[in-house]
C-alpha cells in the first residue's frame, strides 16, 4: 500500500490531503521531525527533510512530484488529461518556483521563526514579493473557480496547499478577494478538512456547527482566517449571519448590539443588514461563518 511518510505537520499535509482526494487506499506513517537526519529516513529521501512517500519499488521526495504521482492514479476531473494536464504541471511548477518561496519568506518572519530570529524587513519582501504573484491568480480567478475552470483539480491543490499555513496564520489576502474566496473553497472541502484535523488543533466541534447552521438554513458556510483588527462588516454587510470561533479570539462589536463573540468554541450572531459590526483582538482569529441571505 502507498505509504506518505511523515508528521502531518509538515509538507506531507498536502500528500495526506492529495489522496483524500484521490481516494486511494494508503497508509500514514508519521515519521517525527527528530528523525529525519537519521539513516532510515535519509535512505527514503537522502534531503533529510519531510515528507517522503514509498509505492511498492517506488520511493519520491518532494511534496508536489507525490501528489503528481497520486493524482496520476486517478483520471479525471481531479487528474485532467491533454492541454488540461499541461496546465496542471503550469501551475504546480508555479507553485513551486514563484508562490512558494516568497510566501515562505514571509512565513518563516512572521510566525515560524522564534520572535527573537524574526526580521521584519524579510517578512515585509516576502509580502511585497507574494502580492504580485498573487495578483496574476486575482486575475486569473476572475472569471473561473477554479484554476482549470469549473472544476477543482490536482492543480487547486497544490497551490492552495502552499498558501494554506499564511492563509491559516493571518496573511492578508484583502487586496485578492478572489484568490481568498477560492482558498475557501478548496480548503474547507471535506478531503481538506480530514487533512487539517490531523494537524491543527480543533477544539471546537466545527462539523456539528455546520450542521446545526444548515438545519436553520445558513447554508453558505465559509471559514476566515481574520488577521488582527480586520473588519468583519468588510465580508458580512447584509448578511443574517451566525459564526463560530475555531481559534483565537474575536469580538464582534455594534453600535447598536453591545458587543458578543469570545475564545475558541464561542459562537456569535450578526443581525441582517447591520453594517456596525467589526473584528478586534491582538492575536487575529479564525472563524467559521454561516450565510443565511435575507
Ligand atoms: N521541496 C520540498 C521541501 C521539503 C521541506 O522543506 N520539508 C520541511 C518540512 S515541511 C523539512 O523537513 N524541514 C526540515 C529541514 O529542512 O531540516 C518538498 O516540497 O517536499
Amino acid at each position: 500500500m502507498l505509504k506518505l511518510i511523515g508528521v502531518a505537520r509538515s509538507r506531507n499535509f498536502r500528500c495526506l490531503w492529495a489522496a483524500e482526494e484521490a481516494g486511494i487506499a494508503y497508509e500514514h506513517v508519521p515519521v517525527p521531525f527528530t528523525e529525519i537526519k537519521a539513516a532510515p529516513f535519509l535512505a527514503l529521501n537522502p534531503n533529510g527533510k519531510l515528507p517522503a512517500m514509498q509505492d511498492g519499488d517506488l520511493v519520491l521526495f518532494e511534496s508536489l512530484a507525490i501528489n503528481l504521482h497520486i493524482a496520476g492514479k486517478v483520471g479525471a476531473p481531479f487528474n485532467p488529461t491533454g492541454d488540461d494536464h499541461a496546465r496542471v504541471l503550469q501551475w504546480t511548477l508555479w507553485a513551486a518556483t514563484e508562490a512558494e518561496p516568497n510566501i515562505m519568506q514571509w512565513a518563516q518572519h512572521s510566525f515560524m521563526k522564534p520572535p527573537a530570529e524574526r526580521d521584519a524587513a524579510l517578512a515585509a519582501a516576502g509580502k511585497v514579493a507574494s502580492d504580485a504573484r498573487l495578483k496574476v491568480l486575482e486575475s486569473h480567478l476572475a472569471s473561473r473557480p477554479y484554476l482549470l475552470g469549473e472544476t477543482f483539480t490536482i492543480a487547486d491543490l497544490n497551490l492552495a496547499g502552499i498558501y494554506y499555513g499564511s492563509w491559516l496564520n493571518g496573511f492578508d489576502f484583502a487586496a485578492c478577494p478572489k484568490v481568498l474566496a477560492w482558498l475557501e473553497r478548496c480548503l474547507t472541502r471535506p478531503a481538506a478538512l480530514h487533512a487539517r484535523k490531523l494537524r491543527e488543533d480543533w477544539t471546537v466541534d466545527a462539523a456539528g456547527f455546520r450542521e446545526a447552521l444548515a438545519a436553520e438554513g445558513y447554508t453558505e458556510v465559509v471559514e476566515r482566517s481574520q488577521p488582527a483588527g480586520m473588519k468583519l462588516s468588510e465580508h458580512t454587510h447584509g448578511w443574517d449571519a451566525r459564526g463560530l470561533v475555531l481559534a483565537g479570539e474575536f469580538r464582534v462589536i455594534s453600535a447598536t448590539a453591545g458587543d458578543q463573540g469570545g475564545a475558541a468554541g464561542a459562537g456569535f450572531a450578526l443581525p441582517a443588514n447591520t453594517p456596525h459590526y467589526e473584528t478586534t483582538g491582538a492575536a487575529g482569529a479564525r472563524v467559521l461563518i454561516g450565510r443565511r441571505t435575507t
